[in-house]
C-alpha cells in the first residue's frame, strides 16, 4: 500500500484496525490524574540560586517541569504556532513530497513513529527536522509555507539560548560548574518534531505517541494551549499536564539522566488523541554531539566506581533507540554497567 499521512483531509468514523492497541496497552482515559502542582518556574525572578534550587528539586522529583519568563518572544513562538498549523493544512499532495520512513533523513514528513519496524500505529503525523547549524540545514526545509523558513530559523535561536541557559542550571543544580553540561554534550545537534494529532474517532483505543523516554539531553516543547494531551507518568500514575499560558514543558532526556549518574529522570510520557479537536505540539531536542562521550562527572560517579552506565558515545545511543519499539523498556537500562 502507499504511505500516506492522517492528516490528508478524510475524516475517519471508525479506527483504523492498524491503530487499535491491545486491552492491556490502551490509555485508559478514566483512570488520568490532572497534576495540580506541575513545577512552574519563572527563570525570570532574578534569583539565580532559587532557579537552579528549583529546577534541581523538579529535575529529581518530576522529571520535568514547566517555565515561564523564558526568554522566548511570545512573537517568535506565536509565528511558529501559526506556520506549523498552515503546513499541516496544505494538501496531501503537497505534503507527501517530503514524506519518508527513514529515520536517517535530516528533514522528513512521517506519521506515527516507526511505520516499517512498529506492529500498532499511533495517531500522529510529525515533520522533522535537524535545525543546527541553520545554515547547513534551512536550505532542505519547506519552502511553503513561504514563511516557514524565516519563521522556525527564528525560533530555533531563540528556544536554542533557553536551552542553554537551563542545561547551566541543571549543571550547577547538581553542584557541578555551569558550563559542565555543556563541555560534556560538546556542539549539540538541535531537532524539531512538530507533532500534529488529528480528531481520532477512537481516542480511548490509541495514542497520539505511547509511552516513551526522549533519547536526546534536553526537550522544550511548545503546547497547544487549548487542547491538551501530554500525559506524564509519576508515581506509577499517569498524570494530565494542563497546558500553562505562555509556558515551555521542558523534559530531561535520557542524556541528562545518564549525565547526572541517574539523579535525575528522563521521564515517560505519552500523547493521547481526542474526538473533537486536532491538536499541534513543537517539540525541539537538544542533542549531544554525535562523538560525545557520555559519562557521568566524577563529582557525581566517585571516581567513575559508582557510575551508573558506561560510557557510550550519542551516536552509539541514538542508533540503539531508533532500532527498538518506542515502548519498549527505557533504553538506558541496556547501558548500565
Ligand atoms: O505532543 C506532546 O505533547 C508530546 C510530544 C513528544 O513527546 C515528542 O515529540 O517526543
Amino acid at each position: 500500500m502507499e504511505p500516506t499521512v492522517l492528516s490528508s483531509g478524510f475524516r475517519y468514523t471508525s479506527l483504523p484496525e492498524s491503530y487499535v492497541r491491545p486491552e492491556t496497552d490502551r490509555p485508559k482515559l478514566s483512570e488520568v490524574w490532572e497534576l495540580e502542582n506541575v513545577p512552574v518556574i519563572d527563570l525570570g525572578c532574578g534569583d539565580r540560586s532559587l532557579i537552579s534550587q528549583q529546577i534541581g528539586d523538579a529535575c529529581r522529583d518530576f522529571g520535568f517541569f514547566q517555565v515561564i519568563n523564558h526568554g522566548v518572544s511570545t512573537e517568535a513562538a506565536a509565528r511558529m504556532q501559526e506556520v506549523a498549523r498552515e503546513f499541516f493544512r496544505l494538501p496531501v499532495e503537497e505534503k507527501m513530497k517530503l514524506y519518508s520512513d527513514d529515520p536517517s533523513k535530516t528533514m522528513r514528513l512521517s506519521t506515527s513513529f516507526n511505520v516499517t519496524k512498529e506492529q500498532v500505529h499511533n495517531w500522529r503525523d510529525y515533520l522533522r527536522l535537524h535545525c543546527h547549524p541553520l545554515d547547513k540545514y534551512t536550505p532542505e526545509w519547506p519552502s511553503n509555507p513561504s514563511s516557514f523558513k524565516d519563521d522556525v530559523a527564528n525560533y530555533c535561536r531563540e528556544v536554542r539560548e533557553l536551552g542553554f541557559r537551563l542545561q547551566e542550571a541543571i549543571s550547577e543544580s547538581l553542584g557541578l560548574e555551569k558550563d559542565c553540561m555543556r563541555n560534556i554534550l560538546g556542539e549539540q545537534g538541535q531537532h524539531m518534531a512538530i507533532n500534529y494529532y488529528p480528531p481520532c474517532p477512537e481516542p480511548e483505543l490509541t495514542y497520539g505517541l505511547p509511552a516513551h523516554t526522549d533519547p536526546n539531553a534536553l526537550t522544550i516543547l511548545l503546547q497547544d494551549m487549548h487542547v491538551s494531551g501530554l500525559q506524564v507518568l509519576k508515581d506509577g500514575k499517569w498524570m494530565a499536564v494542563k497546558p500553562h499560558p505562555g509556558a515551555f514543558v521542558v523534559n530531561i532526556g535520557d542524556q541528562i539522566q545518564a549525565l547526572s549518574n541517574g539523579k535525575y529522570k528522563s521521564v515517560w510520557h505519552r500523547a493521547i488523541v481526542n474526538a473533537e479537536q486536532a491538536r499541534m505540539s513543537i517539540a525541539s531536542f537538544l542533542c549531544p554531539q554525535d562523538d560525545a562521550t557520555i559519562s557521568a562527572p566524577e563529582k557525581l560517579s566517585g571516581d567513575g566506581s559508582q557510575a551508573v552506565y558506561r560510557n557510550f558515545t550519542y551516536t552509539e545511543y541514538y542508533k540503539k533507540f531508533w532500532s527498538r519499539n518506542l515502548d519498549q523498556e527505557h533504553c538506558l537500562e541496556l547501558f548500565k554497567n
